[in-house]
């Protein structure tokens, strides 16, 4: 059989809801045309109170599947063999992006009402053609906290004589910077499947030897450099257990980082707008979303707040510009220590790291630059103490001696 799995396509995705129609849309009917189910693991919807115009999106796509007699020689049942009846042969779960609390309808379980979809979160559902049977058992997007608990109170177990294919929408850390007892883990996953599904993460990915696979996102959301190749849809086959990704018509997304060097305002301007250009003109049938990524260091006295853009290329369909300039910002402070967190777990070592930088940009040297650290720490006073100590035994001025150095 084959099985069509088309992820996270946030119809509704407020930045660019056509996208995610035309994309979500084009994934759906043509990964349908070449398999004989579909699954779909969570994320279809951005949210979970959808407007009315989303959810009609969804069925419209549903209800011309229908009329193509889609999936009619399909039959579908429960564990114990009684036949659960659905309009077509579509497997879902909710993602992260529709969960509400198990007392509430989200869209997902709406659309279930509709018997257009199943949705097989706790409980396996067999789609059975010509006598071959595939079950599909899911586990919807839970908080991660609590993953590995839900997952192990589901106890989800594979049945004998079928092709077994587990689904769930959540991080694992076999694809994090850094590791979390928070996320599951490859070892998590109940044994015994033969093909394991996950949503969640928005880029094409495979592993465990092509029986754990992440079809990624149909819509470009999180502006991510690797979301920059084409997005689509996996064909699993179980007559070969191999899988193939197909590319849909997704819109170019492009991110250039843009490294400078004491730059002054008007030099950064030209440069990405010449930049902006090169990328709009590679796309000669449709507009690109860019995302230019700054980084190096200013010219001295100006401040990334300084930079201001207007980008002369109308031929772009969104441009952001993410200011990673070196600086005194809040932002970028809080950003570098984000990162040095992974690096060093001593806050003290963070600081006095920071501080050590920020000495190199004044050219004042300081014989010990741990003990103003630690005058620092104590207070802004004690810290001026010894700055003052510093420059009378010096003798000169900090500014003065700047001069000298650079002179
Ligand atoms: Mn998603």
């Amino acid at each position: 059989m084959k099985i069509g799995i088309v992820s996270d396509t946030h119809f509704g995705y407020h930045r660019w809801p056509e996208d995610a129609y035309n994309q979500g849309r084009e994934a759906i009917l043509t990964a349908a045309k070449d398999s004989d189910i579909l699954l779909i693991p969570g994320d279809i919807f951005d949210k979970e109170n959808p407007s009315i115009n989303t959810i009609s999106q969804v069925i419209k796509i549903l209800l011309e599947l229908e009329k193509q007699g889609w999936g009619a020689g399909i039959t579908m049942y429960d564990d114990d063999g009684n036949v659960v009846k659905s309009r077509l042969p579509i497997a879902v779960i909710h993602g992260t992006h529709e969960r509400v609390d198990s007392t509430k309808t989200g869209p997902v379980k709406l659309i279930g009402f509709t018997k257009y979809w199943i949705d097989v979160h706790n409980h396996g559902i067999i789609f059975e053609k010509d006598g071959e049977k595939v079950r599909i058992f899911g586990m919807g997007g839970v908080p991660e906290s609590l993953a590995r608990d839900i997952l192990n109170a589901i106890n989800p177990q594979p049945k004998n004589d079928m092709f077994n294919v587990f689904v769930l929408h959540q991080t694992f850390n076999e694809f994090m910077p850094f590791k979390s007892d928070e996320f599951l883990s490859f070892e998590d996953l109940p044994n015994g499947f033969d093909l394991y599904v996950n949503g969640h993460i928005h880029k094409y990915h495979v592993d465990l030897n092509g029986k754990f696979i992440i079809p990624g996102s149909t819509v470009i959301t999180q502006l991510k450099p690797e979301e920059q190749k084409p997005k689509g849809f996996v064909i699993y086959d179980t007559s070969n257990r191999t899988h193939k990704f197909i590319d849909i018509h997704s819109r170019p997304f492009k991110a250039i980082t843009l490294n400078f060097d004491n730059a002054e305002s008007s030099e950064i301007i030209e440069r990405v707008n010449d930049e902006v250009d090169k990328v709009v003109n590679s796309f000669p049938d449709t507009k690109p979303i860019i995302r230019v990524i700054l980084t190096g260091t200013l010219a001295k006295g100006l401040k990334s707040s300084d930079v201001t853009f207007t980008i002369r290329n109308p031929k772009a369909f969104k441009i952001y510009v993410d200011n990673q300039f070196e600086g005194y910002t809040i932002e970028s402070t809080l950003k570098k220590v984000k990162n040095m967190r992974r690096d060093y777990k001593d806050p003290k070592k963070i600081g006095y790291t920071i501080l050590s930088d920020k000495l190199k940009d004044i050219k004042f040297r300081f014989p010990d630059p741990e003990r103003l650290f630690d005058a620092v720490s104590e207070s802004a006073d004690k810290g001026m103490e010894y700055v003052e100590h510093v420059k009378l035994s010096q003798a000169v001025k900090p500014d003065e001696d700047a001069e000298k150095t650079v002179g």
